[in-house]
């Protein structure tokens, strides 16, 4: 009998639960061109070791705004633990103060969808060689924008620690059933703030949807409804 009971129970959580896990589990990743900086567009490749470690420019599928001093780089072992986080390349940017670019900017394919929770991802390393200056920890600044509207959507900016190690900062954010941006192109942009030359490497954009309420109300009642059967038993 008890058997019998836990096999109803089962199959009663597995009816609750299969239309939340469909709704749940629609994770995209949102596809960058170039997001590991590998693809050098043709430029002459930089050359680990040799002191022509960095190609201005050559960042394809990204656009350097305002200012240079940004492109790929090939980081020897001496400048970072591990070169590159993934690949051989990654991409370098200055501060402004010394001639780094406002802004470094990729406009993606996809738009804004309402009630869906984006993620972007990215490696940072400030280098063994060429730590920051006086007080500064380094700084980077992640952001997603509407590229319509040419406006910030969530900017995130990072303190960075460890010399010559690579680490994962990620900035998020869910959006609503009506926010402006919603049909609008999404652009993803980063720079280094402060730090004198921060590496950066492998980006990734993934898009979740929310559950819809009505899911969430129908795993609400499934799991009362479970509570209840469970104290009867
Ligand atoms: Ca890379």
């Amino acid at each position: 009998m008890r058997k019998m009971r836990t096999g109803l129970w089962l199959a009663c959580a597995a009816c609750v639960l299969l239309p939340a896990s469909a709704g749940m589990t629609q994770a995209a990743e949102i596809t960058l061109t170039n997001p590991g900086f590998e693809d050098l567009g043709g430029a002459t490749p930089p050359v680990d070791g040799d002191g022509v470690q960095s190609v201005h420019g050559a960042l394809t599928g990204w656009s350097v705004l305002v200012g240079n001093n940004a492109g790929a780089h090939d980081p020897s072992a001496a400048q970072v633990t591990g070169e590159a986080h993934g690949g051989t390349y990654t991409a370098y940017a200055n501060d402004p103060n010394y001639g780094g670019p406002l802004a470094i900017r990729q406009t993606t394919a996809a738009t804004w969808q309402a009630n869906t929770v984006y993620t972007l991802t990215a490696y940072i390393a400030r280098r063994t060689d060429l730590p920051p200056e006086g007080s500064s920890t380094g700084q980077a600044e992640f952001q997603l924008r509407d590229a319509d509207e040419d406006n910030a959507i969530i900017t995130g900016t990072y303190d960075l620690s460890g010399n010559g190690a690579w680490n994962m900062y990620s900035i998020q954010i869910t959006t609503g059933e009506s926010d402006a941006c919603l049909g609008h192109v999404i652009a993803v942009q980063f720079r280094t703030v402060d730090g004198t030359q921060l590496l950066y490497d492998d980006f990734s954009l993934d898009a979740t949807a929310v559950p819809e309420p009505m899911t969430v109300s129908l795993l609400v009642a499934g799991g009362l409804g479970m509570l209840l059967r469970r104290k009867r038993m």
